[in-house]
């Protein structure tokens, strides 16, 4: 039996070496509640295919790893109360136990480099908290962009974490960091965090052109693509601000620590903005959904120049 069990319609693009692009399953079960998680999912893969890929979306079911669910996989997820929420350290655990979980950035770029996939979207990447110098919380996800050769594109990282620490981690981990079409760097639902961007690239060929280098000079680790919320549906920082300052309060309040800090946060943000921030949040990304379409055909297309 396989490790990585495909739906036919990603094997064959991958056989063919057409573009695909993997999707995470955290922001499914965890980051948006039903059924608007379902909707999003659905979206997001009709935006895929828009753009000339084939989605893949990567969890575990009954402990096989999926690359690309089908639309009963997909519902039946999305409903799923219980399931776990898997990084680096508990995929193969969840594995061995034959147990349901969702992937998070981490774990969805070790299921799509293990399936040959080279792009990956999602909404943003976890990164290092707040208080973190106390608390040591670090999300996994850096360290896998560290060494897990994939291109990931998020709207940057949240303004619950500590923004410019998380660029720091990424920086030391050799992670190259690329604003896509502004100078800046995103906050997710806002579209300028105050903080430059390492890198500025406004062509999805030179992502890819960037993503095949580093594979020519086997630098092993992804490169983060952080692509601005679109500006009809951002919200501004200064509205954000008081929002998550009053969420990140709660959340020390109640003492909420490691896994669960993310999804608290994301919840309470969505009731305090009266699920403003959802809307934001689906609109975050179906945009990087876009992108990282493109950036998928142009390295498919680079990649078949060269045969
Ligand atoms: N950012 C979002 N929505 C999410 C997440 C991040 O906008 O749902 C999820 C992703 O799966 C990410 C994870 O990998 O949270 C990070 O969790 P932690 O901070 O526990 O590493
Ligand atoms: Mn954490």
């Amino acid at each position: 039996m396989s490790l990585i069990e495909m739906t036919e319609e990603v094997r064959e693009a991958l056989a063919a070496g057409r573009p695909v692009v993997a999707l995470e399953s955290t922001i499914i079960t965890h980051g948006m509640p039903w059924p608007q998680n379902l909707e999003m999912a659905r979206r997001v893969e009709e935006v895929i295919r828009a753009g000339g890929a084939v989605p893949a979306t990567i969890a575990v079911l009954d402990g096989r790893l999926h690359a690309g669910l089908t639309e009963a996989q997909l519902e039946a997820l999305a409903q799923t109360k219980d399931a776990a929420k898997l990084s680096r350290a508990d995929l193969a655990a969840c594995m061995a136990t034959g147990g349901t979980g969702a992937t998070t950035v981490a774990a969805t770029m070790i299921g799509a480099a293990r399936a040959g996939i080279e792009v990956f979207a999602t909404g943003g990447i976890g990164g290092v908290h707040r208080g973190a110098e106390q608390s040591f919380d670090i999300s996994a996800d850096l360290e896998e962009l560290g060494q897990t050769a994939v291109t990931v594109v998020g709207a940057g990282a949240k303004a619950i974490l500590d923004l410019p620490k998380t660029l720091e981690v990424l920086e030391t981990r050799g992670v190259p960091v690329i604003a896509c079409g502004q100078d800046g760097f995103p906050a997710f639902w806002s579209r300028e965090s105050g903080l430059p961007a390492p890198l500025r690239m406004d062509k999805p060929a030179e992502i890819a052109a960037a993503h095949l280098m580093r594979a020519d000079l086997e630098i092993p680790g992804g490169q983060f693509v952080a692509n601005p919320i679109p500006e009809d549906a951002e919200i501004a920082k200064s509205e954000m601000d008081p929002v998550i300052a009053q969420a990140l309060a709660e959340a020390e309040a109640e003492g909420i620590a490691g896994k669960a800090v993310t999804p608290y946060l994301l919840q309470r943000i969505f009731e305090l903005t009266e699920g403003r921030s959802l809307d934001a949040n689906i609109a975050l990304v179906l945009n990087n959904a876009r992108l990282a379409a493109e950036i998928a055909v142009e390295i498919a297309a680079a990649r078949a120049k060269r045969l």
